[in-house]
């Protein structure tokens, strides 16, 4: 049997442990009230799980250049395999069925779909989702679509990418194109992921790819993705009347480092960039007055009446606060700087304030006309979880997941629109410019055999949606 077909039956047969208990101090599954029809899920991205990148007709995106030159990834990995799960996806799938959870959000690969500038259609490209719908179909699982999760196909890169205007033009057609293709079988489609991320740390300070910087390059990246995405959610009506419509935003309180005037100014301006200039031109048609002048070269008149558009639903990815301080070094002055919270919880040497979820779905609920929400990400990093195959204990994991839905839920009992959860993310995957170093995954993953194992969050997090389901556990 092959290493794949062997993992693959592997996915198929019993799990190779099932804890039915939990560190004592975690609040029991059962112990939280969500809404009925309250949707739990888990989220993915394309290029960080799916691997395969030059088959099937799959041409470069950004991230495969951003990984091969230079030394931009922290242990040197890429994601040319990440997980397999362009060939391990039937089981990928089977673990989410097995563990109750009911929605998956996953994202499509631009270059595995459009593999060449002006070119038809990759049909083997589409027919790999076709599979994953199928799939999820037969599972009872309800597909949440993102279209745009940051690989770029490298021709556009080469074009200027998102610096460039007409890359928000060749979004929404290509969004209006997959869409179409997808015809009446995803309920729920977002067109960006983290527009703030993406143009800050991919375009103003080079961490991610394209590896762009300064202040130029961020703010007009910003601004087409913005454009693009209101361009997009215009055709998106039309190619997918039947459809939930929204777009996913990374939105994260914002502090200073100190009490130094200089960082206090710092932090109001990232927030500004970071929260405010991706949310006040979709739900308010203007830029916040702080940055709005930096906007003015790139945003030509008629603008932000495309940006402005009304979504059906809003994803927020939340993790912890930002703290930021004052750095000329950097693009506009400013920096991830220290934190002097005092915290329980920190993961990637970044302290996790769970109570800042609640902080920020309030705020958006009351700055933003009460929008329909659903916390698209929200999760943990660790090094490694335990010993594989012993049991994966990732207690700080499952307390901070479960500390953060007790701060959603109190956001809801206070008024706010929020009608999901989806964890980041099902499966340990490929972590940006930190590779494999850092991980998320509820499911460990081996990434020398590729082989999967739950952790005791898995199972946690499963026995809560079945709870809160009414399902016995
Ligand atoms: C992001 C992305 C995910 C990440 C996750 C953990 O926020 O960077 O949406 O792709 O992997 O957030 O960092």
């Amino acid at each position: 049997m092959k290493r794949r077909e062997a993992l693959q039956a592997l996915a198929a047969s019993p799990l190779p442990f099932v804890p039915n208990h939990w560190p004592a101090a975690q609040p029991a599954p059962a112990s939280y009230k969500f809404p009925p029809g309250f949707a739990f899920g888990f989220s993915t991205s394309a290029y960080q799980i799916e691997g395969a990148v030059s088959e099937d007709g799959r041409t470069q995106g950004i991230w495969d250049v951003f990984c091969h030159t230079g030394h931009h990834i922290q242990d040197g990995r890429n994601a040319d395999v990440t997980c397999d799960h362009y060939h391990l996806m039937p089981g990928d799938v089977a673990l989410m069925a097995r563990s109750g959870v009911p929605n998956y959000r996953f994202s499509v690969s631009w270059p595995r779909l459009y593999p060449e500038l002006s070119g038809p259609p990759n049909k083997r490209g589409f027919a790999f989702y076709d599979r994953l719908l199928d799939e999820l179909q037969a599972k009872n699982i309800t597909p949440w679509l993102c279209l745009y999760h940051w690989d770029l196909p490298q021709y556009l890169q080469e074009r200027g990418g998102w610096t460039n205007r007409d890359t928000a033009y060749r979004l929404a057609e290509f969004c209006d194109k997959v869409s179409r293709h997808f015809g009446g079988r995803i309920g729920n489609i977002m067109v960006l992921n983290e527009a703030a991320v993406h143009s800050y740390i991919g375009h103003g300070l080079g961490f991610h790819a394209p590896g762009l910087t300064g202040k130029a390059n961020w703010v007009s990246a910003l601004h087409h993705l913005n454009l693009g995405q209101g361009l997009s959610i215009q055709a998106l009506r039309a190619s997918a009347p039947h459809a939930r419509i929204g777009t996913v935003a990374s939105c994260e309180p914002v502090r200073p480092s100190t009490h130094s005037p200089e960082d206090v100014k710092a932090a109001a301006l990232l927030d500004a960039m970071w929260n405010g200039a991706v949310l006040d031109p979709l739900f308010k048609g203007k830029y916040p007055a702080l940055v709005a002048a930096d906007f003015e070269p790139y945003c030509k008149p008629g603008d932000l009446r495309e940006c402005q558009q009304k979504i059906d639903l809003l994803g927020v990815n939340y993790y912890n606060r930002l703290h930021i301080k004052y750095d000329p070094h950097y693009a506009m002055g400013v920096m991830f700087g220290a934190d002097n919270d005092k915290v329980k919880y920190r993961a990637m040497n970044i302290p996790m304030s769970p109570d800042g979820l609640y902080e920020i779905v309030m705020r958006i609920h009351n700055d933003y006309g009460q929008p329909e929400m659903f916390i698209s990400e929200n999760g943990f990093a660790t090094v490694k979880d335990g010993k594989p195959g012993s049991g994966l204990e990732d207690d700080g994991r499952l307390a901070y997941l479960a500390a953060n839905l007790q701060f959603l839920q109190k956001s809801i009992d206070d008024g706010a629109n929020v009608t999901g959860y989806f964890i980041w993310s099902i499966m340990d995957n490929f972590e940006w410019d930190a590779g494999m170093k850092y991980r998320f995954g509820v499911v460990d993953v081996d990434f020398k055999t590729l082989q999967r194992t739950p952790k005791q969050s898995y199972y946690w997090y499963s026995a809560l949606v079945k709870a809160q389901r009414g399902v016995q556990v």
